[in-house]
């Protein structure tokens, strides 16, 4: 229900509804499912929101939006690249976010001359630790600590038989991990889905949701204002006070990359005391469950306590078949003795 809400109040506000007008739709929303399901509420804060008409950005030191590379304020859209080879860009927030839960809708559009798998990269959402360093994921840093949602438009990797490009991924590093650009990330994919999302005359949006360590990511691409689940990871612990951005690249192959609007929605959750225990502060990203071959480091005092079993075990083995080796000897010389007499 809560998810049906949120997505009312995204369709409602890009249709134009006043904030006044939409705080009272949303309000009778609220009263209507709040007593049936979990509530929550959401407010758009807009020190984390990149909208029209983008007002400083790329201009004003001042501006809560910096840019970076090739990325250009128009007055519709803010371009990371434009459909020319080898460009990069981003735009990142310069306040880091402290929110616990949140979610963040993007408003997108992926044009250009190029024919199907004829054009790239793709473009990646980003909520990490580091900001404006340039990279090779996306135009942004690889070995970063945080999340990369990546619309990643080219396949690179050769032999694609599950995954159908375009193609939208998440992946969370602790710094120790870094992106296969020649797998198209998938060594550490988290999940993702197809999203045919280029040349389309229709508005194409992507929300991370992220509620109660719960990751989610979803679609209204088909111009239907439904939003699709694409990807959903329990367990995905994010520190607090990291910074959102976008970043894009072109290589060999371009396109034009234009992000509408950035809105970043806090989101108001009630917790049960179990559930304030299990969601407290991480200082490193970590996924439950997750055995990522980077992750390990954070797990070696595990591997010591492993280690340390096999061999107590394996002890316990080898005293258990000492003993019932010489039960069995001592049977078999007194049968070989009994033979005597
Ligand atoms: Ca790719």
């Amino acid at each position: 229900m809560a998810k049906a809400a949120a997505a009312g109040a995204a369709i409602l506000q890009r249709s134009g509804w006043s904030n006044a007008g939409l705080l009272a739709v949303f309000s009778w929303w609220l009263l209507v499912w709040g007593s049936r399901a979990e509530q929550m509420e959401e407010y758009l804060k807009r020190e984390h929101s990149l909208t029209k008409p983008y007002q400083g950005v790329g201009s004003a030191s001042s501006s809560l939006w910096e840019l970076m590379g090739n990325a250009m304020v128009m007055t519709q859209f803010v371009r990371l690249t434009p459909d020319m080879q080898s460009k990069q860009g981003a735009v990142w927030n310069r306040v880091p976010c402290y929110l616990r839960d949140w979610e963040m809708q993007v408003h997108f559009k992926i044009h250009g001359q190029g024919k199907k798998n004829l054009n790239g990269d793709g473009f990646a959402i980003w909520y990490t630790k580091d900001r404006m360093q340039p990279g090779p994921v996306f135009g942004s840093k690889d070995n970063f600590l945080g999340l990369g949602v990546f619309v990643d438009t080219y396949p690179n990797e050769e032999k694609q038989q599950e995954r159908v490009f375009p193609y939208v991924s998440a992946m969370v590093s602790n710094g120790s991990l870094a992106y296969d650009h020649d797998r198209d990330g998938r060594p550490t994919e988290l999940g993702g889905c197809t999203a045919i999302v280029r040349n389309l005359n229709h508005d194409t949006f992507l929300v991370i949701r992220y509620v109660k360590r719960r990751l989610t990511v979803l679609l209204d691409i088909d111009g239907k204002h439904e939003w699709r689940d694409c990807i959903d990871i329990p367990g995905v612990h994010l520190p607090r006070g990291y910074y959102f951005g976008v970043s894009s690249v072109t290589g060999d192959l371009s396109d034009n990359h234009d992000i509408i609007s950035l809105k970043l929605y806090q989101l108001t959750v009630e917790r049960t005391p179990e559930e304030e225990k299990r969601d407290k502060e991480v200082f490193l990203p970590v996924v439950e469950n997750m055995k990522l071959p980077g992750m390990e480091p954070s797990l070696e005092p595990m591997s010591g306590l492993a280690l340390f079993l096999i061999v107590f075990f394996s002890l316990v083995a080898l005293v258990f078949a000492i003993v019932i080796g010489i039960i069995v000897y001592n049977k078999w010389q007194e049968q070989s003795r009994k033979h005597f007499y």
